[in-house]
């Protein structure tokens, strides 16, 4: 399987065809056009989510609705593919075997960019290790841009009052990337998410891994030997007490770099121990963007998490509502269960991507009263997760939220990580955990 060609170089005598016309797809089209570069659209879709953004913007360019056909690429030089669409596809796979070229938008933005770039991919904690970066390198005085799969298209930060640009790629993105330079680049962890668009664990590490191509340093984490990229790595582990970043201590462990603690995970704004290991990682690329530690210091002390990962909504009879909507795959819902000391009753399902939920049996056993389950592909969880957990089926998210509220007792925690995708239900993880919190707070 041949994922990208020979790194790209733009040409102005190029015809670029754009596939998928959603947030990324317009950010591309309007960089390529507004550079002067010659360019289509496509989207299969009869309303793709930008369409009247770019028809007012470039009322003169073709936008083909519909799927993707041979006879269009025969005047194509070079396809920029969305993340959302897999270039695995038989069509896309023999265009690259012509000897033309697949990219994204990240490849189109490592073109351009001139300042230093820090990157961070992994299967949890990309958006939180990002944007604690973010708020490290806003504390130290400089301009930063952040942006990538956290939300912000790469293209639309691209500015020349920008100091260094912070972005979260995932392995989608890092598929039709070959040219990026990053100053410094992380793969925080591995473990087994979007298995519908890979063949198995390893082919997603290698996409993963590829962010450390050109990197002129690696991060990678000791903890998780599919992170690794070479013995010359910059480690960061929440064990091994001779790596660079690491933790030591019992009552109220501390945050080390290089034999000298900096912090009490104590005054740590973010809770939980996969939280200590995202702080490690934040710490690492800001040492080596040249961030001071006073600075370092005050955003650990400040940045309290984004919404949606592990999110305290309320307390009601002594019962705690956490939001971690987020928790879209097994691994992160395992990290959100064990970062809580209090009985669980767990709501969960919606889409599983293929992924072994069966991993999380042993901390279900362990922390969780009862799971409340729906969604898309309940059954078969239901028969991964049976005999280690009491299930309990349910319709939706409101009966969730209700059957919840009446076998919690005062002490338990309701949390709400799917270890799914949220699409058979809601338009993302986002909408998903605002409808949770609703829900919770009108209990209140
Ligand atoms: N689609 C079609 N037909 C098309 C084109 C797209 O049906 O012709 C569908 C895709 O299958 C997908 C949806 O539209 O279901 C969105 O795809 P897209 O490539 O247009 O996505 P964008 O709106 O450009 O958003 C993408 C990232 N989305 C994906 O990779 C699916 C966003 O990450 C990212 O914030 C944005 O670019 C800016 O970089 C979201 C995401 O879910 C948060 N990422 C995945 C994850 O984190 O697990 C990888
Ligand atoms: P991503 O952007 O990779 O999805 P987020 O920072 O948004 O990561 O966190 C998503 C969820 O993953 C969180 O709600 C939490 O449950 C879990 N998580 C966060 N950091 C880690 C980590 N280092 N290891 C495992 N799970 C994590």
């Amino acid at each position: 399987m041949q994922a990208m060609t020979q790194p790209h170089t733009m040409h102005k005598d190029q015809r670029y065809l754009v596939v998928g016309l959603g947030m990324t797809g317009y950010s591309a089209a309007s960089y390529l056009l507004q550079n002067g570069y010659q360019c289509t659209v496509q989207d299969d879709r009869e309303n793709p989510p930008y369409l009247n953004e770019f028809q007012q913007k470039f009322p003169a360019v073709e936008i083909v609705k519909g799927d993707l056909s041979e006879s269009q690429l025969v005047d194509v030089d070079c396809l920029v593919v969305s993340p959302g669409l897999s270039i695995r596809t038989p069509l896309m796979q023999s265009f690259l075997n012509s000897g033309k070229r697949i990219i994204g938008d990240i490849e189109l933005f490592a073109e351009a960019v001139d300042k230093p770039v820090l990157a961070i991919t992994g299967s949890n904690g990309k958006s939180t290790v990002t944007s604690l970066l973010g708020e490290m390198i806003k504390a130290d005085g400089k301009h930063v841009a952040v942006g990538g799969n956290i939300g912000v298209p790469a293209l639309q930060l691209l500015n020349e009052n920008v100091d260094l640009y912070v972005l979260e790629l995932s392995s989608f993105q890092l598929e039709t990337t070959s040219s990026l330079q990053p100053l410094i680049s992380t793969v925080l962890n591995v473990s087994e998410d979007h298995m519908d668009r890979y063949e198995n664990l390893a082919d997603y590490q290698q996409s993963k891994k590829s962010i450390y191509s050109h990197a002129l340093n690696c991060l990678s984490n000791f903890d998780d030997a599919l992170t690794k990229q070479s013995d010359s790595d910059i480690q960061f582990s929440l064990q091994n007490l001779s790596c660079k970043y690491t933790v030591t201590g019992t009552d109220d462990p501390e945050l080390v770099v290089d034999g000298e603690a900096w912090i009490k995970t104590s005054a740590l704004k973010l809770k939980g121990r996969h939280n200590w290991a995202n702080c490690l990682a934040a710490m690492a690329m800001a040492r080596v963007a040249g961030i001071s530690k006073p600075a370092i210091l005050k955003a650990l002390k400040s940045y309290a998490g984004l919404a949606h990962r592990s999110e305290w909504i309320a307390e009601i009879n002594g019962v705690s509502w956490i939001n971690d909507s987020k928790a879209t795959n097994p691994g992160a819902t395992k990290a959100a269960i064990e970062g809580l000391d209090e009985p669980v009753i767990l709501i969960a399902g919606g889409q599983s991507k293929g992924a072994n939920v069966s991993i999380l049996c042993e901390s279900l056993k362990q922390h969780v009263k009862t799971v409340l389950l729906f969604g898309q592909d309940a059954d078969e969880i239901e028969q991964s997760w049976q005999g280690c957990v009491n299930i309990q089926r349910v319709d939706d998210l409101e009966q969730a939220v209700q059957t919840a509220s009446d076998l919690a007792i005062a002490g338990d925690i309701v949390l709400l990580a799917p270890a799914c995708a949220s699409f058979d239900m809601y338009s993302g993880f986002a909408a998903r955990g605002d409808h949770f919190s609703r829900l919770v707070r009108a209990l209140s």
